[in-house]
């Protein structure tokens, strides 16, 4: 995989951060997404690469761009044939309400190396370099906490478990606070807050609950490029979901490793924030056409992480990246 490919990424991402930034707190999650999807699109046509979208906005009938399925690149001899997981808004809501968190991600691997995950719910689990090796997401609750807490020299009371904010996550709180750990709620993102498990110093140490599938191929890609480890189960809710998994090979009993999700060191990933959120602030648009992105990009292959400030000026931008 070309060593300069995240850093072209990450012009996806700032690209539909920038086009779906200018509707926070408008009230509409479409006009959101669709201006991200558009920015994206766009910028992917200008990348030397012979991609097809896994994960995607679903499938062509229901999403006329980045449906699974879609070839996108500007594909040239001896370019490679990947696979790509993208979010071009992963907290659509939480944008249209001017709520925090919400970025804007993609993944990229070797044709073959990304799970094709359906479009339903996940069950997960999620840690840093520090507890890989450790975690079992069949494992109770207290058993996980004690093997992280002791991988990460440190006792229960000092984890933190983060998870999304939901009625269905009652019983895991509980199990949480009747083994002692901390635990910090967050409204929309489960990529963004899978991605800070990674590193030592956000505050969280393990992401656990219930969120959507496709956003855990993409955590777990982020993870492969950070060293942590990431387990998930996909969760169907009715039988129609039931029979999606048993297709694709699965049932809910099936542990879904790094390996399955997101195989192999060739990864990249790259993701750029558009409501502020811990992890990425998001878009700054100030005057005279100007506007600051903040992004990160990461490379399993080496797993170097770089954080990218952007000034853009965009009254100098090409048609294409408008
Ligand atoms: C999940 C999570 C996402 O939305 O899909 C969540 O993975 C939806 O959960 O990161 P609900 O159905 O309970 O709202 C996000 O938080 C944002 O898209
Ligand atoms: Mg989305
Ligand atoms: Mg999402």
């Amino acid at each position: 995989m070309d060593r300069n490919l995240p850093l072209n990424l990450v012009r996806v991402t700032e690209a539909a951060a920038l086009e779906s930034a200018r509707y926070l707190g408008r009230g509409d999650k479409n006009v959101v997404d669709q201006a991200a999807v558009n920015g994206m699109r766009n910028m992917f046509d200008t990348i030397n690469i012979d991609g097809t979208v896994v994960i995607g906005e679903g499938e062509l009938d229901e999403a006329p761009m980045l449906y699974i399925g879609e070839q996108i690149g500007k594909a040239k001899e001896g370019c490679p044939e990947v696979d790509i997981a993208v979010d071009p808004v992963d907290g659509t809501i939480a944008v249209s309400k001017g709520l925090s968190n919400s970025i804007s991600v993609v993944a990229i691997a070797p044709k073959g190396c990304l799970l094709h995950a359906p479009d339903m719910y996940m069950d997960k689990i999620a840690v840093g370099p520090k507890a890989r090796g450790v975690i079992d997401i069949n494992a109770p609750v207290k058993e996980n906490l004690r093997n992280v807490a002791k991988a990460l020299n440190k006792s229960v009371s000092d984890i933190t478990v983060t998870m999304l904010d939901r009625p269905r996550h009652e019983k895991l709180v509980k199990d949480i606070r009747e083994a002692g750990a901390r635990i910090k709620l967050f409204r929309d993102g489960d990529v963004a807050a899978a991605i800070a498990t990674g590193f030592e110093h956000s505050g969280v140490d393990i992401l656990m609950g219930i969120g959507g599938a496709p956003e855990g191929v993409i955590a777990a890609a982020a993870l492969k490029c950070m060293g942590g480890e990431f387990q998930g189960k996909l969760h169907p809710m009715d039988d129609i979901q039931k029979e999606r998994c048993i297709k694709m090979g699965a049932n809910v009993n099936t542990v879904l490793t790094m390996e399955d999700l997101a195989k192999g060191n060739e990864i990249v990933f790259a993701a750029t924030g558009i409501s502020d959120g811990e992890l990425l602030k998001g878009v700054l648009y100030y005057g005279n056409d100007m506007a600051k992105t903040h992004s990160m990009v990461m490379r399993a292959e080496t797993g170097t992480i770089r954080f990218i400030e952007a000034i853009h000026r965009l009254d100098k931008k090409p048609e294409y990246a408008k």
